[in-house]
């Protein structure tokens, strides 16, 4: 990107992630609701929040908690009422923040009426709404796709003999963008939300949502080889996209974030760049596989530190030098807790939480903090299968065991991957569950949470929470932090990460320990010297309660992170 990019104002901004089903439950159903957030929305605002992403709420049978939707204009009463939403987004706007909703359209609930017309003919009018195809020639599925979910991504219909299409759960059936009408459908339905004043959407898989119409075999040239090459940023789909801008984001003025799943960076520039008139930032999962031994999520091996370090600055370097624009993230609801995952959850839980913190809001892009990272909550490590809820999960679980894995394997393979690891209920103070509900919590609470909520947090000055709130801060009052040009200044180093955000005559310094070692990190003598002739460093934010001078060489203690200024104050 060139310095000259117009500046937005989300790009100063922060998200705040609320996972509604864990968040706060104000009726001791079990289940976190709409007041429930409500509730706590000066807590948020304390924290610095501009933007609220509130995950789906609408009606749907909750077999993927939500992203099974099967009524896109009604609440699910598990989670309040239409007024409740209403009160929610003026409680907002009162506060002056904005309110991001979920968008599911790559695929409805099997029990959302357009499905259940559509199975029940081939004449209905909404058959076409879906994929349908008749079986392969041996009477099997019609090509060889594999559901994201585990298992075959068709699913056959008894009555006609054809197979739709599923590519997650074989609850949820993809949706035929090619018909005009669904596209329109769901702009309508859009237009609906920005009528009750969101302001922004979160687009869920919205790169898969056009597929390649000869639905071809996928020979599995290149892996995974489970049909995904021929739907991932599929050939119609920035046309699909331009046109929800035109009638919808762009006249309303929203912000949006398109989640895309296995994408590349080509792509990501061409979603986000302005010019093309499609969304405002994206959301790429490369630095979230850093951990996949050949890309399979279902095995375990320690993460590739230099690929991670890698990825975020390919994508740095990449978005901005293509006027693209990054949401960045290390947590949400489908990922394990990156504390736990890359760093120290144990000794050094508070010195990783604030590192991780730190090293992530220093990068160009928006930063989303996904509920319960801004008090350093770790992955449960349950010791029974019982406490998992998650379809992807229970799924796998089943198909692991199926495949010979032995059930303790298998289990540890959750205790790492599940996305229950995310879905904890949120731990607000040391009453009993936490105080998240006064009835039976629908998932276990971290059995850790008499000394890790959000209480205690607000109490210590030094706490993570605080940590977060200086950094989001920090974001509104320098604009280098969403200006400056990327630059590692690492070179490899088996531990450290290191790099320099720069404007004409200012940069920024971070540099973070992702071990448990103390050690010494010297800065490559070019990078010295082009950084300390601009100035002095002054130390915006550390974890260490220590404040080091700007130098070429940094002692650095276990998982420690700094962040300098170095300007000519
Ligand atoms: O394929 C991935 C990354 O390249 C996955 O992480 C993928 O992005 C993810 O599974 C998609 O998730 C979203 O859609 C799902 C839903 O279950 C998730 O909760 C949601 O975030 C289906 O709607």
């Amino acid at each position: 990107m060139s310095e000259s990019r117009q500046a937005e104002w989300w790009h100063r901004s922060t998200v705040y992630q609320v996972y509604p089903k864990s968040f706060n439950d104000t009726t001791g159903s079990g289940t976190g609701d709409i007041r429930g957030l409500t509730e706590k929305l000066d807590y948020l605002q304390q924290l610095g929040i501009d933007i609220v992403w509130l995950q789906p709420v609408y009606v749907s049978p909750g077999h993927d908690n939500g992203y099974d939707v099967a009524d896109y204009e009604r609440i699910n009463p598990e989670f309040g009422t239409m007024e409740d939403f209403e009160e929610l987004v003026q409680e907002l706007h009162r506060r002056g923040m904005k309110l991001m909703t979920d968008i599911v359209v790559n695929h409805t609930s099997t029990e959302h009426e357009w499905f259940r017309q559509a199975i029940s003919s081939k004449e209905n009018p909404y058959r076409d709404y879906y994929i349908w195809r008749d079986p392969a020639p041996d009477g099997g599925p019609p090509n060889n796709w594999q559901s994201k979910f585990g298992g075959p991504a068709w699913q056959l219909d008894e009555t006609s003999g054809q197979y739709y299409l599923t590519l997650f759960d074989k609850t949820q059936a993809d949706l035929n963008w090619e018909n005009e009408r669904v596209r329109r459908a769901v702009n309508e339905m859009m237009l609906f939300w920005v009528g009750k004043g969101v302001d922004g959407f979160r687009m869920d898989v919205i790169n898969l949502i056009s597929k390649d119409q000869r639905f071809p075999d996928d020979d599995g040239s290149v892996p995974p080889g489970d049909g995904r090459k021929f739907y991932t940023d599929g050939p119609r789909v920035h046309e699909f996209i331009r046109a929800m801008y035109d009638e919808v984001f762009g006249p309303h003025q929203m912000v949006t974030v398109g989640e895309m799943s296995s994408t590349t960076l080509a792509e990501c520039i061409r979603y986000s760049n302005p010019e093309r008139r499609e969304f405002s930032m994206t959301f790429n999962f490369h630095h979230l596989k850093v951990d996949y031994p050949g890309g399979r999520k279902w095995e375990l091996m320690p993460y590739d530190f230099e690929a991670l370090k890698r990825l975020f600055s390919d994508w740095q370097t990449g978005m901005q030098q293509g006027g693209g624009w990054n949401a960045l993230f290390f947590n949400n609801h489908d990922q394990p807790r990156a504390l736990s995952r890359f760093t120290d959850d144990g000794t050094y839980r508070e010195e990783s939480a604030k590192l991780l913190a730190t090293t992530l809001h220093g990068l160009q892009g928006t930063p989303y903090v996904y509920q319960g990272e801004e008090i350093g909550m770790p992955n449960p490590r349950w010791s029974s299968i019982r406490e998992f809820r998650d379809i992807e999960s229970l799924n796998m679980y089943r198909i692991l065991c199926e495949q010979g894995t032995s059930p303790e394997e298998a289990l540890a393979v959750l205790q790492e991957r599940s996305r229950d690891n995310a879905r904890t209920p949120m731990q607000w103070d040391d009453s009993p569950n936490a105080g998240f509900t006064a009835g039976t919590p629908w998932i276990k609470v971290d059995e850790r949470y008499k000394e890790i909520n959000v209480r205690q947090a607000l109490e210590r000055p030094d706490s993570i929470f605080h940590h977060y709130r200086k950094l989001i801060a920090l974001r509104k009052t320098y604009g280098i932090f969403s200006e400056g040009l990327y630059r590692r200044l690492d070179e490899e180093h088996p531990e450290v990460y290191a790099y320099a955000r720069t404007t004409g005559g200012e940069a920024l310094v971070v540099v973070s320990n992702f071990s448990a070692k103390q050690l010494t990190f010297r800065l490559p003598d070019q990078h010295w010297a082009d950084l300390s002739a601009l100035g002095e460093g002054k130390l915006l934010i550390g974890n260490t309660g220590e404040e080091p001078a700007f130098a070429q060489e940094i002692s650095l203690s276990p998982y420690a992170s700094y962040l300098w200024l170095i300007s000519r104050a």
